[in-house]
């Protein structure tokens, strides 16, 4: 994916492990998957906390040159996500509208699964994490069914895994399946060999040397199961 700088992934792997959102130990993903981490970003839950996340992000989608029309948040966490980036996106001179999708359709009031904007245009959906590329391809046929068009992704973690197809592994990463055969285009804030570059650094405020080397093991051996 196109997006961060180094330098900025790095400054994001310890923000999101000082605020307790990119932990060690054992998780299991939605794809199945024993991982020994996990980014849960609902722990972003300060407003300090995600004003300095929806800059990260904002610089990220600026810096990867993707046009887009609009902003999409997939329910429910990409909901806070895409209007939090709309918003600095805005600040950075780049005001769109956005819209978000319910899970439940409501049968009074203005009803219909959509709030927002009217989705049209090249959409960029608003994210946390890919992982297998399930949640990204929910978010492009909704966007599909609304008639607008979906154009580009963009996501705080790139776990850099094989993604799934019919509940199987296939040879290929979930971006480059989202990129090619589905033609988005992804920008990622950091990615998982970000977050084994920083487990590699021999200075942590958080961590002592040891540890970091036991989380790297761990993550790599992780990647080399199920990364690409
Ligand atoms: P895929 O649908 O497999 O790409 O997984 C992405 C989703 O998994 C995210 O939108 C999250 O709901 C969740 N997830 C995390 O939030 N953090 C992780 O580190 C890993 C996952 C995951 O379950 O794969």
């Amino acid at each position: 994916p196109e997006g961060a700088d180094s330098e900025s992934a790095q400054a994001f792997v310890a923000f999101a492990l000082e605020s307790g959102v990119l932990r060690f130990g054992e998780f299991v993903t939605k794809a199945g998957r024993l991982s020994p981490y996990f980014f849960n970003a609902g722990l972003f839950n300060d407003g300090a906390k995600l004003l300095r996340l929806a800059r990260f992000y904002a610089n990220a989608i600026v810096r990867s040159g993707i046009a887009f029309d609009m902003v999409f948040g997939p329910a429910y966490k990409g909901i806070v996500l895409a209007s939090a980036v709309a918003m600095e996106l805005a600040r950075l001179g780049h005001n769109v509208p956005f819209a978000y999708n319910r899970k439940e359709a409501k049968d009074h009031g203005e009803g219909g699964l959509l709030v927002g904007a009217p989705l049209k245009g090249r959409v960029l959906i608003v994210d946390d994490v890919i992982s297998a590329g399930t949640a990204v391809r929910e978010a492009m046929a909704i966007i599909r069914q609304a008639g607008a068009t979906p154009h580009a992704l963009a996501i705080a973690l790139d776990r850099q895994e094989m993604a799934t197809e019919n509940g199987q592994d296939i040879p290929v990463s979930a971006v480059q399946q989202v990129q090619r055969q589905l033609g988005l285009q992804v920008c990622a804030v950091a990615t998982l060999d970000d977050i084994l570059r920083y487990l590699q650094r021999d200075t942590s405020v958080t961590m002592a040397a040891k540890e970091l080397a036991a989380h790297h093991a761990a993550v790599q051996a992780y990647r080399q199961r199920y990364g690409i």
